[in-house]
């Protein structure tokens, strides 16, 4: 008998036919001269009825996350999760398992120790199925708009972003880096390909510790000629409602699996998808925070609790455009001598910054003279005997045919942490790489 899938039980079909499925036990109770086994497989749990007594003796030392295999009749059966049980008729066991140390309601550093048995809860499950959908169905806006996939490096010799972020590592003789951003080879890119974009790990070696900082995350990254900066937010104002409307169609389930621990209610998010997104520049960012009593001036960073006040009242992302160019990168262009044509995207409920895109800087000179300014230009690499600077072949993309662009980074954690209403980002990752002993396992 060909075994099926737990969900494909719940089919008024199956009611009093015979089914076959394996899993693992996610819950036992003995009644009686009864045994109630809840099995759960990647597609759901389904309550399993052993009354004969032979079966009962052979499931009886069955542990929590034992596996097995079972052949039973359906009933309909108000009282089971789902509305149907599965009466078991056989039951082949692979493994009894050994007392599971994981209970339910761990401290940290368990979950820490037996993080690779953690992720098999039903609550990390959904939350990882509906960023699966976030991901498809960012992807499948692009792809329709006419944009390609691309697969730029992870081993690089240039800094994107900070240089006080890299992780730096031995390239055999050479010093090498784990890419921050794939931003400016996407660059090199769009003059053959137009509109690109790309799905990477990115690595940041920063030192804070919040509840919004990965030192691994994963980046989605789009890049294209001719686009202003009004073009790129519109498309990303686009591509998010598109992801997050279909996500929540598809994952109906699993939103309300995590909605009974504190997570997100879909509701909630309808203004986000419904309404217009509104767009502020950072000098009335930093009057709204003066005004809520932040000890701000223009020309100060916004960390966490200034994106947290900002946006703890709103009901949906807000754009903040013209940032000081002092405290953005090199590569960003000057709209005047003060500030640069960029914008953060913060999304609602003190969640923050989730996209980070801008107008790039293509006038060959003024790109020269940035790249002196920030220090940039003394970064040297060899090949062969030559040695040349490590952005030069950055520059020559502005010295041959050089075109407005613009392009944006955007977060998937940050993204699906919000979507989900996550109190800290680690829970998005199956093994999130964090600070102290967070590379176990
Ligand atoms: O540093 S960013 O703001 N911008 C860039 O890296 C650009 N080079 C991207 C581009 O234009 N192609 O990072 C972009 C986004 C940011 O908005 C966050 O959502 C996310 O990447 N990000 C992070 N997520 C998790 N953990 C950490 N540490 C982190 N840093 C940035």
């Amino acid at each position: 008998m060909r075994p099926i899938e737990i969900k494909e039980i719940f089919d008024e079909e199956k009611n009093e036919k015979e089914v076959c499925f394996r899993g693992w036990v996610y819950r036992r109770r003995i009644i009686g001269e009864k045994i109630f086994l809840v099995i759960r497989d990647a597609s759901g749990i389904v309550q399993v009825v052993v009354k004969d007594p032979e079966l009962v003796k052979k499931v009886q030392p069955i542990q929590i996350e034992g596996s097995l295999a079972v052949k039973g009749i359906v009933h309909k059966d108000k009282r089971a999760p789902g509305g149907f049980e599965v009466e078991a008729k056989e039951i082949e066991i692979f493994d009894y398992g050994k007392p599971f140390p994981l209970r339910g309601r761990e401290e940290l550093d368990t979950i820490q120790k037996y993080r690779h048995l953690w992720i098999r809860s039903r609550w990390f499950s959904a939350v990882q199925k509906i960023k699966h959908s976030l991901v498809k169905n960012l992807r499948e806006w692009y792809i329709k708009d006419g944009w390609y996939e691309v697969f730029p490096p992870i081993l690089v010799g240039n800094a994107c972003e900070e240089t006080t972020t890299l992780f730096e590592v031995k390239y055999f003789d050479q010093k090498a880096y784990l890419s921050q951003s794939a931003q400016l080879y996407l660059e090199a890119l769009i003059f053959s390909l137009g509109k690109v974009f790309s799905l990477t790990p990115s690595f940041r070696a920063e030192k804070s510790r919040t509840r919004r900082h990965l030192h691994e995350y994963w980046h989605f990254e789009i890049e294209a000629v001719w686009y202003t900066l009004e073009d790129l937010m519109k498309v990303v104002e686009e591509s998010l409602k598109y992801a997050i409307s279909k996500t929540i169609e598809e994952r109906r389930e699993d939103f309300e699996l995590i909605k009974t621990k504190n997570g997100r209610n879909v509701e909630e998010l309808k203004a986000a998808i419904e309404k217009p997104w509104k767009i502020i520049t950072y000098r009335e960012a930093i009057e709204s925070l003066k005004k809520s009593g932040l000890n701000v001036e223009y020309g100060s960073d916004f960390g966490a609790d200034e994106e947290r006040t900002l946006t703890l009242q709103l009901d949906t992302p807000i754009f903040v455009v013209e940032y000081p160019r002092k405290l953005k990168a090199f590569y960003m262009l000057d709209k005047d001598e003060n500030v640069v044509k960029n914008f953060d995207l913060l999304a609602p409920e003190g969640y923050g910054e989730i996209v980070g895109g801008s107008e790039r800087e293509w006038r060959f000179e003024v790109l020269e003279r940035k790249i002196k300014e920030w220090n940039l230009d003394k970064l040297k690499v060899k090949i062969g005997d030559e040695e040349i600077p490590a952005y030069q072949w950055y520059l020559d993309l502005r010295r041959f045919g050089s075109v407005p662009h613009s392009g944006m980074g955007l977060g998937i954690e940050r993204l699906l942490m919000w979507v989900c209403k996550l109190e800290h980002i680690r829970d998005t990752l199956p093994f999130p790489r964090l600070r102290e002993g967070w590379l176990y396992p």
